[in-house]
């Protein structure tokens, strides 16, 4: 190390250097600087750099971070549960003539533009300016649906801290998740203890609203879940999904009549909010506010609407719902808004000024904060779907906005790309066969690998009943048909489920009531023998939900260290030749690390990295992937 030290340095290499050279720079022997941690956070950057054929790249400028003005009072709709509770809380939407937003940045609109993969390192750079700059915003959503999983998977990082941090930094403002229902933040039917005890664990490290759904609006699902929640003195929110189109009476399942009737149950449940969760953005205009004056016709707790604006109808539908009552809607801030997003938070507090719904938000406000998206998201540009523009299109394929920038790379990676039309219509008739089932998570899943298995197989709605005998069908599908997902309204083909299970047992009842409880104690003693950890509660709930991505995650961290406060960029890409980049450690430490110079490929396939740490060198060989 002492040698490289030497030979890397800047004037050994310009020749200034006479017998005093070493004397004269101490920092040579200051080799003990880079401690495993560091070692290993180079060899990380060394190896993406390499992956991703960063040397040349362009490097990206530094997000400003915005200074927020101080306001006096920044006490919240979070206050307002905290001090009076649901009920309180129920009542105080209810006495609101202001239409109340939630906003989705940080969960949804991040999941459906670039596939769930925002950092927690910039929401933290946000966050405090949220609390400020939002703090007449109802609720943030930013926890749950896609974001649990694809932290650990993706981003290397820990789902709790991003939510105890944003907690710590926002502590005026509801936090509201997604909860799949019996499928929790996963794919699958979980056992109820499982259930429970991640709610339980959620609530106490932050969340205040639990929006439940079952990707068949079925309602048993949601039961379990929304007693808990009740328990626990947080706010349950049921979600109905809507599908279909209202309007077409030629549509004779998912009708006006349908949702009603759902919403009557959803109350009776004792849900304090009812949502109508528009995935795929199917609802138009004309339907939203013709169903909004129903439901509110119908049921007296107050009513939230969530939609994705990829035909580019959003912002109208909002506005409808909001003629009709509705008291709340969902809104991402304008530069995480549109297409498979939802619609902009800016232009519907805008178009509300001067009518009765006028908002307390201050839309100059929200600009502070879209602005800081729009810099941030260029480090996203890579998982985006290319998607610039609405489409109706979705109103026949009828894809989840977070599914869809999925679906293009799901189908890419099959060598399908080319032939994304046909996957989109095979995805309608894969619906067609499953008889026209709610899609989302984890429904939309199984239509999504029924549709790509279809095009694969030459399987069309004829054909399948024959010629699927001799094939194998994607897990999901068969566990579909299994009934482990739950019962479908309009119940199964059963000639087709003969085809897909051939001869394997299903279930008519609600998963959870079979599955056997999940043995906490078990998994403690599983990690403790293989990783020597004696996992804590939040630690027991992600290996019990994601066994195999938790794992990877751990052995991650043990070759790389913790690379949350790296900034996306290098995490991302790694580093461009003389790019500098400061990582933070624990209690406020941090190195500046810069590549100075990557070498060629030797003999061995290994190549030559150069980096400077605080100004001191290190060089090392890895191998070059490419
Ligand atoms: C999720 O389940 O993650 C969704 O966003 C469904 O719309
Ligand atoms: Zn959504």
């Amino acid at each position: 190390d002492f040698l490289i030290n030497v030979l890397e340095h800047e004037d050994f290499k310009k020749g200034i250097c006479n017998t005093n050279f070493i004397e004269d720079h101490p920092e040579l022997f200051n080799i003990s600087a880079f401690d495993n941690q560091t070692v290993k956070l180079l060899e990380y950057l060394a190896k993406t750099t390499l992956a991703k054929n960063s040397s040349d790249r362009e490097i990206l400028p530094k997000i400003e971070v915005p200074i927020y003005k101080d306001m006096p009072n920044l006490s919240g709709t979070k206050q307002i549960l905290d001090e009076k509770g649901p009920e309180g809380l129920v009542q105080w939407i209810k006495d609101q003539k202001q239409l109340l937003f939630m906003d989705t940045t940080m969960r949804d609109a991040q999941q459906s533009l670039f596939a769930t993969r925002m950092r927690t390192n910039d929401f933290l750079k946000i966050a405090e300016s949220v609390s400020r700059y939002e703090k007449d915003i109802y609720a943030l959503e930013l926890w749950g649906g896609a974001t649990f999983d694809t932290s650990y998977r993706f981003l290397k990082e820990s789902p709790w801290s991003r939510l105890e941090l944003l907690r710590e930094m926002i502590p005026n403002i509801l936090f509201q998740m997604l909860l799949r229902g019996s499928n929790a933040v996963g794919y699958k039917n979980y056992p109820d203890n499982v259930i429970k005890a991640f709610i339980k664990q959620s609530a106490e490290s932050g969340i205040d609203v639990f929006r439940v759904f079952d990707s068949l609006n079925w309602l048993d699902q949601i039961k379990p879940s929304v007693e808990e929640v009740l328990k626990l003195g947080k706010v349950a929110e049921v979600a109905i999904c809507y599908s279909g189109d209202i309007l077409d009476k030629n549509k004779t399942k998912y009708t006006l009549d349908y949702y009603v009737k759902k919403a009557k149950e959803v109350e009776a449940m004792g849900a304090h909010i009812l949502a109508i969760k528009d995935m795929s953005g199917l609802l138009k205009p004309a339907a939203a506010m013709r169903l909004a004056k129903a439901l509110k016709d119908e049921i007296s707790i107050p009513i939230h609407f969530h939609t994705h604006d990829t035909a580019g109808n959003g912002v109208s539908s909002m506005l409808m719902a909001s003629a009709a009552g509705v008291d709340i809607v969902d809104a991402a801030v304008s530069s995480m808004s549109g297409t498979t997003s939802q619609p902009s938070l800016d232009s519907i507090v805008a178009a509300v000024e001067h009518t009765p719904r006028e908002s307390n938000i201050n839309v100059d406000d929200i600009q502070v904060i879209s602005d800081y998206y729009e810099k941030a998201r260029k480090y996203y540009t890579g998982f985006e779907s290319g998607l610039k523009t609405g489409t109706t299109q979705i109103y026949k394929y009828e894809v989840p906005g977070g599914q869809y920038s999925n679906l293009k790379s799901q189908v890419e990676s099959f060598g399908l790309g080319h032939r994304f039309t046909d996957v989109l219509e095979k995805y309608k008739e894969a619906n067609e066969l499953l008889r026209d089932i709610i899609k989302v998570t984890p429904t939309s899943k199984v239509v999504g690998d029924f549709a790509i298995f279809m095009l694969q197989n030459d399987l069309d709605k004829e054909n399948i009943y024959e010629k699927g005998k001799d094939l194998a069908f994607p897990d999901s599908v068969v566990d579909f048909f299994k009934g482990m997902i739950g019962q479908p309204e309009w119940g199964f083909d059963e000639k087709l489920r003969e085809v897909v299970l051939k001869g394997a047992e299903f279930v008519d009842k609600r998963p959870g009531l079979l599955l056997p409880d999940e043995d906490f104690d078990k998994i403690k003693a599983e990690y403790k023998e293989e990783f020597n950890m004696d996992l804590n509660n939040k630690q027991v709930l992600s290996a019990a939900l994601y066994p195999k991505v938790y794992k990877e995650y751990l052995r991650f961290k043990e070759t790389y260290g913790d690379l949350t406060y790296m900034s996306s960029d290098a995490f991302f890409s790694g580093l461009s030749k003389g790019e500098e980049t400061e990582v933070f450690f624990g209690e406020g430490k941090s190195h500046v690390i810069k590549l100075v110079r990557t070498g060629r490929t030797h003999a061995d396939g290994n190549r030559r990295m150069v980096f400077e740490v605080d100004g001191f060198r290190r060089a090392l060989y890895v191998e070059d992937p490419n």
